[in-house]
């Protein structure tokens, strides 16, 4: 049995856990950075001690947010997605605007932290006062990536970021699971030949809401002309994924800064056809309610790998699997009911 004195100090150490919580939460409000970054820290940890005070956070943030933009800025690597995202940013700043970016990595395995730190340096963007800037390693599993990648989100707009872009690196899944957690999908494509066009995945092409052919700029002008060219006319055969809005295709100069500050007048055209047609709502309770089933699931799974006497189980049977003698079905139903059947 616990002692009187060890008792109180877990009752003590539990207020004291629910004032940090919230004195943090204050400060994030106040739009402290250096609070925004270890609020983000804290929703990102895998230490189960951290669970509470990351949800306390959120709970303390979600009023406070909803009114931002959220920008997916997605392409193949060396696109110049970071190079047009910190000119954009500071043509942001310059309109008002505070600017998040979160640049995340669903698709590795690794742990990126330190490769995205050093990719997504945005050195002049980074030393402005309105601007936040975050790479984000991918942790385990796609699930989790996605999780903390939302909450971010929330906790920066929560700080006053009204802009929040997020940077996804690499290419494949990564598209996805970014054009689920942002409300405008950018994609930024560099100059190619034909041939190399139909490298880039038409399930990606599909969900862009905006295509920027980066690069047109001295010998590769001419090239991203006709790129621009070749995807606006495959665009014309792609259903858009918004009736209200037609998918723009430019040519940009992220180097030279030439048509970045003008994607800001799309954000803010597209923001107004999709309020005006109810789709800017639908789209993000879309979201949530695909969030709320992901993480049930995510919930259960846990459940069922971590109940006592299922991973002997589910051993047996995946070898009875694997030999042939046993349906996937019958047995993802045996272990199931095992499952549902311990007191
Ligand atoms: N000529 C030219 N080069 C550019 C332009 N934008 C970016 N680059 C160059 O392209 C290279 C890659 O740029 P990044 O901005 O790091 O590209 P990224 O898409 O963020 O790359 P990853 O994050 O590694 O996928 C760098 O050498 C940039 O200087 C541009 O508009 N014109
Ligand atoms: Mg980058």
């Amino acid at each position: 049995m616990r002692s009187p004195q060890a008792s109180q100090r877990l009752v003590l150490s539990v207020t004291e856990r629910v004032t940090a919580a919230s004195s943090l939460a204050e400060a994030l409000r106040r739009g402290d950075r250096r609070a925004l970054a270890r609020a983000i820290t804290f929703v990102e940890s895998s230490r189960p001690d951290h669970f509470a005070e990351a949800e306390q956070l959120m709970a303390a943030a979600l009023p406070y947010t909803g009114d931002g933009v959220r920008i997916g800025v997605s392409g193949p690597p060396g696109a110049g997605k970071s190079t047009f995202i910190e000119r954009f940013g500071l043509a942001g700043i310059a309109r008002g605007r505070r600017i998040a970016v979160l640049a995340v990595d669903p698709g590795s395995k690794r742990g990126g932290g330190a490769i995205l730190a050093d990719k997504t340096r945005m050195v002049e963007l980074s030393r402005s006062p309105a601007a936040f800037i975050r790479p984000s390693s991918a942790g385990r599993n796609r699930g989790g990536a996605a999780r903390r990648t939302r909450e971010a989100i929330l906790l920066c707009e929560a700080a006053g970021f009204d802009a929040v872009i997020v940077e996804s690196v690499g290419v494949g899944q990564s598209e996805t699971a970014v054009s689920e957690l942002t409300d405008m999908f950018v994609l930024i494509l560099p100059p190619a030949a034909g041939d190399e066009l139909q490298g880039i995945k038409r399930g990606i092409v599909e969900l862009a809401d905006i295509v920027l052919v980066n690069k047109a700029d001295g010998e590769l002008a001419e090239a991203a002309a006709r790129t621009a060219a070749d995807y606006a006319s495959a665009m014309r055969l792609i259903r858009p994924p918004n009736p209200e809005w037609a998918v723009p295709v430019r040519v940009i100069s992220a180097l030279e800064d030439r048509g970045v500050a003008e994607v800001w007048d799309d954000v803010a055209r597209f923001r107004d056809a999709l309020v005006a047609s109810g789709a800017w709502v639908e789209r993000r309770r879309e979201q949530v309610r695909a969030a709320l089933w992901s993480e049930i699931e995510q919930g259960l799974l846990d459940h069922l790998r971590t109940a006592p006497g299922i991973a002997g189980r589910l051993a047996a049977l995946e070898t009875e699997v694997v030999m042939g003698t046993r349906t996937p079905a019958a047995a993802a139903r045996k272990l199931v009911t095992a499952f549902l059947a311990k007191p």
